[in-house]
């Protein structure tokens, strides 16, 4: 069993906020969990270097490109080091391996005819590095995914024709009725093909920022030809040793690119597009989130009104901010960061829900039983509630992993917390410990309840996988995989 997991790469135009915490923190999640289980992961993350918002960054900045591109990249390798983001690689795309990747589906996609020179005459937009059709302009000047401000571009490109490819993507479609999750997300891309392909611009002339088109002067691949086959560089394609091939047939093609719902066209038509045009296999599954807003705005470099996540780690701590991030976002749904959200979750949840179950339970078998986990030699109907919970809940947190839902997968998990909860309030074990002919109840109380959270340190630990550690380490148990009853 292997899983081949990917984020977005980053743009290095601006250092990470929140919403690029998020995303590799819902990709290490999931990975762990596939870990947890047994398979072999491959986590990839990583920076998206060229282009020319990344060259405008650097002008502005007043840095050489390469200087520039090495120090936002630093940042990101940084932060996600702090959040402890469990990933197998990290991949720049000024990296020598990837522009030998780039060259080589370049040059397959040549051979196939796809690729013919034309003069681009239209709108672009710097920000998301697109193409914008004048009927998609918003108030004629406009982004309708960004809003930023559109250019007007005239240069000779390279067309990739994308038209060619509009049937054999409907037919994927068709067999394919869960490639993009959310299912809204996959009926908008249906709806966009069903509309029509143009023929898509592939290199650009009026910069330098970029990998150069093989054999071509003057031309640069398009920032996103480049970018979308990072997820191929990182598993050894453009390699010709026995070694990397091996790798590659091994590992692609990749079992999910996790993304935000923005650049959803380009994974789920532009790359599918690219990929059967160099007759190499498609991903398996394309999974959106949606965004995290603030005063009801995307969150975003270029709008500024960004959360740092060091601020809250700082705060909080690693695993609140975890925590936080992944159960408020439901998955494919947009989220509003608020301090007073933030702080509510951390006092009820982790504070009252779990660190009271938690404490109180250690302290009564340190208290009652000499530290050590008591047997459970009685027991009634309260407990046969509480393993019912537990069964259900352990059912519905492994099928919501596997799907990313790790909202779902949490709020499940907290039932059992607060279930546990409620069983302490009706057994009273502190009146229990005071008659010694309650012992055998008060014993298996206390068993219960460290039982409970036994289970519930499986759900917790791709989430906060510290916690699940001192979890663990106070009740004396091994760490244990995923799905244990
Ligand atoms: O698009 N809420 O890079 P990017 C949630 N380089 N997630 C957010 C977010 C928000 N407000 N803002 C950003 C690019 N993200 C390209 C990708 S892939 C071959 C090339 C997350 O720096 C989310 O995952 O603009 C989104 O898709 C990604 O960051 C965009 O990062």
């Amino acid at each position: 069993m292997r899983f081949y997991l990917t984020t977005p790469i980053y743009y290095v135009n601006a250092e990470p906020h929140l919403g690029h915490a998020y995303t590799t923190i819902l990709a290490d999640a999931a990975a762990r969990a596939h870990r947890l289980r047994g398979e072999s992961v491959v986590f990839l993350t990583g920076t998206d270097e060229h282009g020319q918002k990344i060259e405008r960054s650097a002008r502005k900045a007043g840095v050489d490109p390469r200087a520039f591109v090495d120090g936002v990249a630093a940042t990101f390798k940084a932060l996600f080091a702090e959040l402890q983001i469990s990933n197998d690689d990290f991949i720049r795309t000024t990296e020598a391996r990837h522009r030998a990747a780039v060259e080589t589906i370049w040059r397959t996609v040549l051979a196939k005819g796809d690729l013919y020179k034309a003069k681009y005459e239209g709108w672009y937009c710097t920000t998301d590095e697109l193409y914008v059709p004048e009927t998609q302009l918003v108030d004629g000047a406009r982004c309708p995914t960004c809003g930023g401000k559109v250019e007007w571009l005239e240069e000779e490109n390279y067309k990739f024709r994308l038209s060619k490819y509009q049937q054999p993507l409907l037919d994927w479609y068709r067999t394919h009725p869960d490639y993009v999750v959310p299912q809204a997300r996959y009926n908008e891309v249906v709806a966009f093909i069903e509309r029509g392909l143009d023929d898509l611009s592939v290199s650009r002339t009026s910069f330098t920022w970029g990998i150069p088109v093989p054999d071509e002067p003057g031309h640069v691949v398009y920032v996103w030809f480049d970018a979308l086959t990072n997820y191929l560089t990182a598993v050894g394609y453009g390699d010709p040793s026995a070694e990397a091939q091996a790798r590659f047939a091994t590992w692609w093609p990749a079992d999910v690119h996790l993304i935000g719902k923005e650049i959803v066209r380009q994974h789920a038509i532009y790359w599918p597009a690219f990929l059967m045009s160099a007759g190499l296999p498609l991903p398996r599954r394309i999974v959106s989130h949606g965004w995290w807003t603030m005063d009801g705005a995307k969150m975003s470099k270029s709008l500024g009104n960004v959360v740092r996540p060091r601020v809250y780690v700082d705060a909080y701590g690693l695993d609140a901010f975890r925590y936080y991030v992944l159960r408020e976002m439901v998955l494919g749904a947009d989220a509003a960061f608020t301090d007073e959200g933030f702080h509510a979750r951390y006092t009820a949840d982790l504070a009252n829900d779990l660190g009271n179950l938690l404490s109180r339970t250690t302290t009564m078998i340190a208290r009652y039983c000499d530290g050590v986990v008591p047997a459970a030699a009685w027991r009634d109907d309260l407990d046969g509630q509480l393993d019912d919970v537990a069964r259900g809940v352990i059912a519905e947190a492994t099928d919501a992993a596997a799907n990313f839902e790790f909202s779902r997968a949490l709020a499940a998990t907290w039932r059992l917390v607060s279930e546990c909860n409620r069983y302490l309030v009706s057994r009273e074990p502190w009146s229990l410990a005071k008659d010694p002919a309650a012992r055998p109840r008060l014993e298996a109380t206390l068993h219960r309840a460290a039982d409970v959270l036994r289970v519930v340190a499986a759900p917790v630990e791709p989430v906060m996988p510290a916690s699940a550690a001192s979890m663990r380490a106070s009740l004396r148990v091994a760490p244990e995989p995923w799905t244990t009853p």
